[in-house]
């Protein structure tokens, strides 16, 4: 419980009576002067009324000379002190009292003799917001004073106490600085340095910290989901096909009707065929026929004939009789006799001049009649027949 204070006064009786415990509330002050007559400034407590008796000082000491209470132990020493603190000319001004009271000194616990804050902080005390520190008041630690002191912490002042490394004071709190994985594009990324949080360019993906392409057609791997019939040029064909044009084609071969490839009539008479007089029969070119032309290849002949006095031409004309009868062959005219490959064909050939001037013998030419003619005589001959196809033989030559 709380004592009871009761206080009598020089001038006027005022009670505090029961019920004052603990709620006496006093007017602030810096010194005596601010409390005017009967009071005085009570460091800690503001302006109270000077007290006549120990008694009116009940819970706060003794009444010392000067009509003020002390703590017990001051006027204790008040009382060792008494006998010199009493002889005149004291300091404060020859108020004598009785044997407690003693000269004011900063440390005394007492605001007292002109103390104030300035000088002596210690009894006078401090304005709020200010501690008592050394011989001064200095202002109580802050956040945003610029020391990171009291009972600050990273967590309840970084303006003053800073953050971990990694970390910042933004409004008052500790944020993590930006960093490559907090799924932001910030502090300066970007897709190069950090494409986790800032992505890549259209094509591309991140991969490993790092833009990579995307598969595609063209990038020489079979990747991506592509195949043979989506990509053929990464993915290939298959055997027997090639990539052309982006789609697998198959290949040349023996049989598809086109010569191609590198095949030739020798390695591929089916699709590319066989010279004249060959056939092809089965993978190869076979001699389908073979044939001996005989052509009359003997030139006309001017002349001049003395019985008329005219110059005149001779015409070529040859008989070729091949066993089946004379056949006649006019100047460039031909005939076509079949004959065995590798073996030899024989006719007897005749060549003859038609000759209105010198003619003794009778040429017949089919369709116009008989002309006088001059022939060599008959002769045999023998041919081979060494190419498959058509052999050409000059007669008359
Ligand atoms: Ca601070
Ligand atoms: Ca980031
Ligand atoms: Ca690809
Ligand atoms: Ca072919």
């Amino acid at each position: 419980m709380f004592p009871t204070l009761r206080w009598t006064h020089v001038a006027s009786v005022i009670l505090c009576i029961a019920g004052c415990e603990g709620g006496v509330s006093l007017p602030p002050c810096n010194d005596d002067i601010d409390c005017g007559a009967g009071r005085y400034c009570a460091p800690g407590r503001g302006c109270d009324f000077e007290c006549v008796v120990d008694v009116d000082c009940t819970a706060l000491g003794t009444c010392d000379a000067r009509g003020r209470c002390r703590p017990a132990e001051d006027a204790g020493i008040g009382a060792t002190d008494g006998g010199t603190s009493h002889d005149a000319g004291d300091e404060d001004g020859g108020v004598v009292g009785g044997p407690d009271a003693g000269p004011a000194s900063c440390g005394d616990g007492a605001c007292n003799g002109g103390e104030n804050e300035s000088s002596c902080c210690r009894d006078c005390g401090c304005a709020s917001g200010y501690s008592c520190m050394g011989s001064g008041c200095v202002p109580d630690p802050s956040c945003g004073d610029g020391a990171c002191n009291g009972e600050e912490s990273p967590a309840s002042c970084c303006r003053d106490c800073g953050c971990a490394s990694g970390y910042s004071c933004s409004g008052g709190a500790c944020v993590r600085d930006p960093y490559c994985g907090d799924g932001a594009c910030n502090g300066g990324e970007s897709p190069a340095s950090c494409c986790g949080d800032c992505g890549c360019a259209s094509g591309y993906s991140c991969s490993g910290g790092t833009c990579v392409r995307d598969p595609y057609c063209g990038d020489g791997a079979c990747n991506g989901g592509e195949s043979a019939a989506s990509c053929c040029g990464d993915c290939g064909c298959a055997s027997g096909y090639s990539c052309s044009g982006g789609t697998c084609v198959r290949d040349a071969y023996c049989g598809d009707g086109v010569c191609n490839g590198g095949e030739s009539q020798a390695s591929c008479c089916g699709d590319c065929g066989c010279a004249s007089g060959y056939s092809c029969s089965g993978a190869s070119c076979v001699c389908s026929s073979s044939a001996v032309r005989l052509q009359n290849v003997m030139p006309d002949s001017n002349q001049y004939c003395f019985a008329t006095g005219t110059s005149y031409t001779q015409q070529s004309t040859a008989y070729i009789n091949a066993g089946s009868g004379w056949v006649y062959m006019p100047d460039g005219g031909w005939a076509d006799y079949s004959a065995a490959l590798g073996g030899t064909f024989t006719f007897q050939e005749q060549c003859c001049y038609i000759d209105g001037c010198l003619g003794n013998l009778s040429c017949p030419v089919p369709g116009a009649g008989n002309y006088p003619c001059i022939c060599a005589a008959t002769r045999t001959r023998t041919v081979s027949v060494a190419a498959c196809g058509v052999n050409f033989v000059s007669v008359c030559s």
